[in-house]
């Protein structure tokens, strides 16, 4: 299997994260990206190949402008007002207030965050930039012909909304490789979250929509983050009725438990027939993850894998969380090799 990778990741390496009331270093960090790469390397899973610049197009067919112009100049607006730190949102147009975007870099944070632990930095945008090229160039891999690749995203995507960003995401890389296939003959695109956390992003931007079926597993809302998004009645509006699936579980969910939901999520996507499936891939289910609460041992990721590779249909794996970074590798690739293994 192909891996698509671009060294622009490196340039966001924010040195804080606000976390139980302390800033502390990112758990979302370079080195993440040099623990996985070094697993492909050791079992020589395939080539290894830098993005094509695809330009700003395909991230303004999902995302709205304004949160594409402000993060090109939030750091420079931050860094104008004087501040020493890194850039964090303080306020937000809260219940009963007005959703308008206002001028002073103070409010535009709280108008475009949707949490406050992502701090902006100066590189954050080339590499997000960087991150979403990843996605369309391995994309086009499986458009011209390869079954599976592996978007080796950084930072991940898909926290991120058509206006927010937050939850380490700032652009939402699996949706615009979603809508670079609706636009490249796709009719139908399939997108299987197996983060840890809701996608929120991504159930969002698609939500009114049936030419993508959207599914998620993950940590219960009433316990993890985000927190106010992928409860089970959320199924989509509009056109969209029927295209959006939850599967939130609580603390301690083993890796039975929650295969049995992916089993159902597989059942759906096979009855949707898609022309492809997109899975966004955060590891961050492995029982020692240091921020989330389920119970996968690294023998389940290959498993879990060959289940996902039984569909039969063209695969496109993006890269999104997973924070247990002495495992992050191993775990990764387990689901890669899972899927070749059988196919
Ligand atoms: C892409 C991705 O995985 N983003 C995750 C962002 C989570 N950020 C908020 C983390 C809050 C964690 N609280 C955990 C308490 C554990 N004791
Ligand atoms: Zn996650």
């Amino acid at each position: 299997m192909k891996t698509v990778y671009a060294e622009t990741h490196a340039l966001r390496d924010a040195k804080t994260e606000v976390y139980g009331g302390e800033l502390v270093y990112p758990f979302e960090r370079p080195s993440r990206m040099t623990y996985i790469l070094d697993r492909l390397n050791t079992v020589q899973l395939g080539p290894i190949l830098p993005p094509d610049d695809h330009g700003q197009g395909p991230i303004l067919a999902i995302h709205d402008k304004g949160l594409v112009d402000f993060l090109q100049t939030a750091w420079d607006e931050w860094t104008a007002a004087g501040y020493a730190g890194e850039a964090i949102p303080t306020c937000w147009p809260a219940r009963r207030m007005v959703q308008r975007c206002p001028n002073h870099i103070d409010g535009k944070l709280g108008y475009f965050a949707l949490a406050t632990e992502t701090s902006l930095t100066e590189g954050t945008w080339p590499a997000a930039y960087g991150s979403a090229q990843v996605a369309l160039t391995a994309a086009d891999l499986i458009r011209t012909g390869e079954r599976a690749a592996f978007a080796l995203c950084r930072p991940p995507g898909h926290h991120a909304a058509l206006d927010m960003y937050g939850g380490y995401c700032f652009l939402n890389n699996a949706a615009i490789a979603a809508q670079h296939y609706l636009e490249n003959g796709a009719n139908r695109v399939a997108i299987l979250d197996v983060d840890f956390h809701h996608g929120n992003g991504t159930q969002d931007i698609f939500y009114d929509r049936s030419d993508v079926l959207f599914l998620s597993l993950h940590g219960e809302p009433e316990n993890a983050f985000p927190h106010f998004l992928g409860y089970t009645d959320e199924t989509g509006s509009g056109a969209g009725a029927g295209f959006t699936v939850n599967y939130p579980m609580p603390p301690g969910t083993p890796f039975a438990q929650w295969r049995k939901a992916l089993a159902d999520a597989l059942d759906k996507i096979a009855q949707y027939a898609p022309d492809q499936l997109i899975v966004s891939l955060g590891v961050d289910t492995f029982e020692t993850d240091p921020i989330s609460f389920f119970k996968l041992k690294s023998p389940d990721f290959t498993t879990y894998g060959a289940d996902i590779a039984a569909l039969g249909l063209p695969t496109l794996f993006v890269m999104e969380g997973g924070y247990d970074i002495d495992e992050i590798g191993l775990n990764t690739v387990n689901v890669l090799q899972g899927f070749l293994g059988a196919t």
